[in-house]
């Protein structure tokens, strides 16, 4: 069947567009829209409409034709084409008209949208500006401070919105090509008169060129501290002056150009990469299509501290409501009182209002009686990280639990199997780890034990989409993917440190690179006494090289725990909270050297960054070749979605191919030789695929 069909409905002529999730404006669309106005020229046509099939108006450029040939008419061609229309041309707009899509209904003449539709211009999250005339129509229909708004936030706005600001013309309730058919008709009435974006002029208001200059220069260095590192928000705040300064045909010249490098940038093709990593990560490998999904309607979450509060606070945000089991009167206080303060510093920010906040608060009864959770369809345990705990915990659940619950631990590094086999039915036994805060943070690792239904990991995928998560699916390991692959990482920092360096110093490179926080600040954050407790445990083997953790252990011992105690790898203001270099740090690190006969010497920042991220990805390559990622790309979702790593560089495995597996490879091996065996072994699949001349890409894809 075509992706475009046209017909005459009275005098006007309709062109439908049927392509497939989201109507993206694929080659063949392109195509086929062309031959459809193209033909509408000569009919009996006295204007046209232009709509779509399905769920939604055209989401876009089709991002997978990227970095591929380009084929024509390009989309900028066509939408000359579009707007050189002898007939006006109205867009009739619902579900979402982003990037191109929103570029298409800007080079037609008139515009109408169902109340529910959105509109926006998300390309700035692509490492891309709007390459089809947005930056320059953009700002002459509604204004160099809403375009510069629009364009560089990507945030879709509301139908009501959009007419507020002169973006659309119209809002039609009801049927959607009939309100279409009715505003054609007035258009016609009216004359049919072309209205044309581009023979506009940009709105001064009076203004001077220097108040312009101004207010660029301004953006410019807003947008560098929103978008740490990106080049694709300041190429848009280039194409905006364009429009303001230069004639419509010159400003697209400009935006093309611009346009051509941020698609041809290394952080575009990470974002792009992304795009499709998040949604590729929801898919599980070999779980037949039509695997019945359970029904969630009831969800208990036994402990209220942190963690249980934010992850209870997902669940209620959708309108699930939350049984919130505490072992007393005054941990469930506690625990109430901690989802309070997060909605009030939501209420707060305006994000909420004060009513909803109270009725979401509302849908958490506390317990502290297990029998309370009989009738749950999902009870989630996130109680203290100990193995005996969490088992006692589920065996008590086994013995209340109505049948086909589902049963899940959001243990960041027990064994899901030996919590399981606490039951009678591993079946329904599952990892679901959120990560801190839990009511923010968008990665749910999802672990599948060994005897793990489908059904249960089909629902548990349904179910992180549903509360608004990016969900990645890991085996059972100590750490899963992420936990698993900071220990390297974490063990990397913490030698640089005893061989010479300083937590400001690993700090700042790692956030050049681009992380959201160095992993010393991160240590401070979370508490140095997280770590030390964890060992505690283990066996001298199994904490392995004392050299890895006798800085931190140091620290714990004088009482630095980290932010909360005002002190830890750094000082804390105690006023701003702002991180001071210490001299004690200092002092404890050489002692620390000394004691484990380490020279200390400069250590360049280029192999502090080789040191922490190959540390990443030589763990990330393990991880693969034991099967506990399904494929590279999951990982990717994992770091940037839980721990900070920039998105722009699409994660630490895409990263890999980015640098070269060669030189990852190589680097490895002399790191082995340098810094010792025991630290640094190459992943088995990483030399095999460098032996065999493939990227990690290439690999996946086979
Ligand atoms: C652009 O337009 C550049 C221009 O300015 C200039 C050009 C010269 N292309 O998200 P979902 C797939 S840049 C190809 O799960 P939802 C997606 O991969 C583009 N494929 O659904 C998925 O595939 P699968 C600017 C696309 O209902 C399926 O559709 N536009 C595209 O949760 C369903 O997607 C954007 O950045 C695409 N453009 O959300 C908008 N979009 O089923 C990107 C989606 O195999 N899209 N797919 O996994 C979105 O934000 C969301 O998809 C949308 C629907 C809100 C539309």
């Amino acid at each position: 069947m075509s992706v475009v069909s046209y017909e005459l409905v009275g005098d006007i002529g309709v062109i439908r567009l049927n392509n497939p999730p989201v109507n993206a404006l694929s080659h063949a669309l392109r195509i086929g829209v062309q031959d459809a106005v193209s033909k509408a020229q000569d009919d009996s046509s006295l204007a046209l409409v232009l709509i779509c099939e399905g769920r939604t108006f055209i989401a876009g450029a089709d991002i997978s034709e990227f970095g591929k040939a380009p084929m024509m008419p390009s989309l900028p061609e066509l939408l000359i084409d579009i707007e050189s229309s002898k007939k006006p041309i109205i867009a009739a707009i619902h579900g979402t008209a982003l990037g191109g899509g929103l570029e298409t209904a800007l080079a037609c003449h008139y515009r109408c949208a169902l109340p529910s539709a959105q509109v926006g211009l998300p390309e700035v999250k692509l490492g891309l500006l709007p390459g089809a005339g947005g930056t320059q129509r953009v700002p002459r229909l509604v204004g160099v401070k809403a375009a510069l708004d629009l364009i560089t936030s990507g945030t879709p706005i509301a139908a009501s919105k959009a007419l507020s600001i002169g973006l659309i013309d119209k809002v039609v309730d009801g049927d959607l090509l009939s309100g279409a058919l009715e505003f054609a008709k007035e258009v016609i009435e009216q004359g049919a008169t072309l209205k044309k974006i581009s023979d506009l002029e940009v709105e001064k208001q009076g203004d001077s060129p220097e108040f312009f200059s101004e207010l660029f220069a301004e953006w410019r260095i807003t947008l560098s501290k929103r978008y740490r590192g990106q080049e694709a928000p300041q190429r848009i705040v280039d194409c905006i002056e364009a429009a303001v300064n230069k004639p419509f045909n010159e400003g697209l010249k400009i935006e093309r150009e611009l346009f051509m490098e941020c698609m041809q940038s290394s952080q575009s093709a990470a974002l792009r990469h992304l795009f499709f990593a998040e949604r590729m990560s929801s898919k599980v490998n070999g779980l037949p299509k039509d695997t019945q999904l359970k029904d969630i309607k009831r969800v208990g979450i036994i402990g209220g501290g942190t963690m249980g509060g934010g992850i209870a606070m997902n669940f209620v945000n959708v309108g699930i409501p939350v049984t919130l089991l505490e072992i007393n009167d005054e941990a469930l206080q506690r625990g109430k009182d901690i989802i309070a303060k997060n909605y009030a510093i939501t209420v707060s920010k305006g994000k909420l209002s004060a009513e909803l906040a109270d009725e979401r608060q509302g849908m958490i009864t506390g317990t502290t009686d297990y029998n309370e959770l009989a009738n749950m369809d999902l009870v989630i345990e996130a109680v203290f990280e100990n193995l005996d705990i969490k088992k006692q915990v589920f065996k008590k659940l086994d013995a209340v639990c109505k049948q086909g619950a589902i049963l899940a631990t959001n243990t960041s590094y027990q064994d899901v199997d030996l919590i399981a086999q606490a039951t009678s039915r591993p079946q329904d036994v599952i990892g679901l780890h959120f990560f801190s805060p839990a009511n923010v943070m968008k990665l749910l690792e999802i672990v599948r034990g060994e005897h793990t239904s489908d059904q249960v990991l089909a629902t548990s995928m349904a179910v992180a989409k549903s509360i608004k998560k990016v969900p990645a699916l890991s085996r059972v390991c100590y750490g899963f993917i992420g936990n698993r692959m900071l220990r390297p990482y974490v063990r990397e920092s913490q030698l640089c440190l005893l061989e010479g360096s300083t937590p400001q110093a690993i700090d700042s490179v790692m956030q050049r690179f681009g992380m959201a926080m160095g992993p010393l600040a991160v240590s401070d954050l979370a508490g140095i006494d997280i770590g030390y407790k964890a060992r505690e445990g283990l066996s001298d083997e199994q904490k392995g090289d004392i050299r890895t953790y006798c800085i931190a252990d140091a620290l714990y011992e004088m009482g630095r725990l980290g932010q909360k105690t005002g002190a830890g790898f750094y000082q804390y203001d105690p006023n701003t909270r702002q991180r001071i270099p210490d001299p004690k740090v200092l002092e404890v690190i050489e002692e620390q050297a000394e004691k484990r006969g380490v020279e200390r010497k400069d250590i360049l920042d280029h192999t502090i960054l080789q040191r922490l991220t190959f540390a990443l990805i030589n763990e990330g390559f393990k991880i693969l070749e034991e099967g506990i990622a399904q494929r590279p790309s999951d990982i990717d979702v994992v770091y940037v979605f839980g721990y900070g790593f920039p998105a722009y560089r699409g994660g630490p495995m895409f990263y890999a191919d980015t640098i070269g597996l060669e030189t990852v490879y190589k680097t490895i091996c002399e790191f082995s030789k340098t810094y010792g065996e025991e630290f640094w072994q190459p992943a088995a699949l990483l030399k095999q695929l460098v032996e065999e001349g493939k990227t990690l890409t290439q690999w996946a894809n086979e």
